[in-house]
């Protein structure tokens, strides 16, 4: 049978019923892949570490579980217009899904608002294409999200941002993937945290799936070191990272978070942009691998509390690769050791063998 998506994947476990139009691109069913060199540079013994691969959404990142939920609701209630604040991720899936109920022959107009000169090119360029409004603030996401707020108290536009519950209900379908595709509970996920919204859905997700309390995973969430308001304590008025898509100091699902966290006797902590893009490096060089900068929170992390000795020797880890390396190409090119595009050589094959440094003449 043809794969239709999580909502009729998994239809009993979320607020839908036979009459809810459902407005799917057939998200989730993302790969579950091994990582034994991040496994090995953990430094513990007998781990198997995966990486879930949910930059290979149809938008390229996670949101589209939460989206498909969020639209369709909308699109139930009558709503013809959705809006959101994103650091770009959120505005990628949001303005797909809207061009999706279009295709099934609903009204439905997208509006993004997202901070100027931090949405990595690639995200922005879907939100256009898609047929969104982009609208560039000049301020950063929390700014954005206070407006798109108040703006779906006083208007007829539903807001698609995680403070919608049904965007949580949506993304908990990885958790559920999760456990059906390695027929147990892993014993811990690790995974980036922005504006909190994702590590509250999986946790949810783990306590529908997994009967026995005790067999639910941990859940290791990391802040990025300039944006880290729950591990500090205190909201961020500036924050700043590399990982433009946790560049968030207010995060709306803060006290959920740390629910998440007690409740499983997890851990929040936040990882430097180095130690980030170290991950981000190791992901692609070391495990052909990608993912987009924030995304390797969850590697960086997992590295950082594992050589703390706050993994116990052979379990099972999951990291949440939560966005497509190939949304921010231009860190890709300034994390990697060529600046290919720099240089050019001519079409001659001695000159070239010389750059390549091949001497040995093959017997
Ligand atoms: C790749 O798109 O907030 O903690 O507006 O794009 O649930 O916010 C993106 C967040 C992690 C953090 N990884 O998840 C947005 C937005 C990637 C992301 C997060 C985001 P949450």
């Amino acid at each position: 049978m043809v794969y239709k998506g999580t909502i009729l994947k998994y239809s009993q476990f979320l607020s839908v019923n036979n009459q809810t139009p459902i407005i799917s691109i057939s998200e989730g069913r993302t790969p579950l892949v091994p990582a034994p060199y991040i496994a090995k540079q953990t430094g513990v013994q007998g781990l198997s570490v995966y990486l879930k691969m949910e930059g290979l959404n149809p938008t390229g990142s996670f949101k589209d579980r939460g989206m498909t939920m969020a639209v369709s609701k909308a699109v139930e209630k009558g709503a013809t217009k959705i809006i959101c604040a994103s650091t770009g991720n959120t505005s990628a899936s949001a303005a797909a899904y809207a061009a999706r109920a279009r295709a099934l022959g609903y009204e439905m107009e997208c509006y993004v608002l997202i901070p100027a000169g931090y949405v990595a090119l690639g995200k922005l360029s879907q939100a256009m294409i898609y047929g969104a409004k982009v609208i560039q603030v000049e301020g950063n996401f929390d700014e954005a999200l206070n407006i798109v707020r108040s703006l779906s108290e006083k208007y007829p536009i539903e807001l698609v941002n995680s403070v919608n519950p049904y965007r949580i209900e949506g993304q908990k379908t990885s958790a559920y993937e999760i456990c059906d595709e390695l027929q147990s509970s892993p014993d811990y996920i690790c995974i980036p945290v922005g504006n909190a919204g994702n590590i509250t859905a999986y946790w949810a997700g783990f306590t529908d799936y997994v009967r026995n309390p005790t067999a639910r995973p941990k859940m290791y969430g990391f802040q990025a070191a300039g944006a880290a308001p729950i591990v500090e304590g205190r909201i961020i008025e500036k924050p700043e990272t590399i990982g433009t898509a946790i560049r968030i100091g207010n995060p709306a699902s803060w006290k959920q978070a740390q629910k998440a966290r007690d409740e499983s006797g997890g851990l929040i902590d936040s990882v430097t942009d180095e130690e980030m893009l170290e991950a981000y490096r190791m992901i692609h060089q070391m495990e052909g691998m990608h993912c987009e900068p924030a995304s390797a929170a969850s590697v960086a992390g997992l590295i950082k509390v594992a050589r703390q000795g706050k993994i116990q020797h052979e379990s099972t880890i999951v990291c949440i690769l939560t966005g497509n390396g190939l949304k921010d190409p231009q860190t890709a090119i300034n994390q990697s050791d060529m600046v290919a595009a720099e240089k050019t050589y001519k079409a001659d094959e001695d000159a070239i063998a010389k750059v390549l440094n091949l001497t040995a003449v093959k017997s």
